[in-house]
């Protein structure tokens, strides 16, 4: 009985992510940089989807650990509050001077964590006034559709309404690139881009 149930269960977890595509659609895809071996931390996001977007309910997070942020870059949506740790024994100082939200977190040892909410879209470049070298990017974004590539420069943004929409790139030296996509309910659109 408790087996069936189990399977049960995971037949329905197996089966949700289909239900919730078939009024959504799928862009996927692959992002290479020119003379690069590594495509990491390249964001992707969809300009003018229409509709109101709520943040997400739990915090997201960015360690400093062997003096580097932890992740380098992180995409948010508008109103998301990120939490800042500190995993190393030395103290950091969390500061931005960026337009869209500047602020000084103060300085603050091991096991501290403070917090800020992003409230305007933009780019936020993140740095330390205590180690010059640190530098991340937290890039608020006004819709949730929205992905970062791994390594590997694949990424994917799921559970799109079907419509017309502009593609964009973020990337912290490349120039960004912009291409328009069609997605269609039920359907994964595939992408190839290559940034210069
Ligand atoms: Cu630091």
């Amino acid at each position: 009985m408790i087996k069936n149930i189990f399977f049960l269960i995971v037949a329905v977890l197996i089966a949700l992510p289909a239900f919730a595509d078939e009024n959504t659609g799928t862009i996927r895809g692959e992002v290479k940089i020119f003379r690069e071996r590594r495509f990491a931390d390249v964001v992707l996001y969809l300009e003018d989807v229409p509709g109101a977007f709520k943040p997400p309910a739990n915090n997201l997070r960015i360690d400093q650990k062997n003096l580097i942020f932890i992740p380098h870059v992180l995409p948010v949506l508008v109103g998301t509050t990120v939490e800042f740790a500190n995993s190393d024994t030395v103290l950091h100082n969390v500061f931005s001077p960026s337009k869209p939200k500047k602020f000084n977190l103060g300085t603050y040892g091991k096991d501290t964590i403070k917090q800020q909410t992003f409230d305007k879209a933009g780019k936020v470049a993140l740095l330390c006034n205590v180690h010059t070298e640190m530098s991340a990017f937290i890039i608020v974004l006004s819709n949730p559709y929205f992905s970062k590539t791994g390594n590997d420069g694949r990424f994917t943004i799921n559970n799109i309404p079907p419509g017309q929409y502009s593609l964009k790139t973020w990337h912290e030296e490349k120039r960004p690139y912009q291409e328009k996509v069609t997605v269609k309910a039920g359907e994964t659109t595939e992408i190839k881009i290559q940034l210069r």
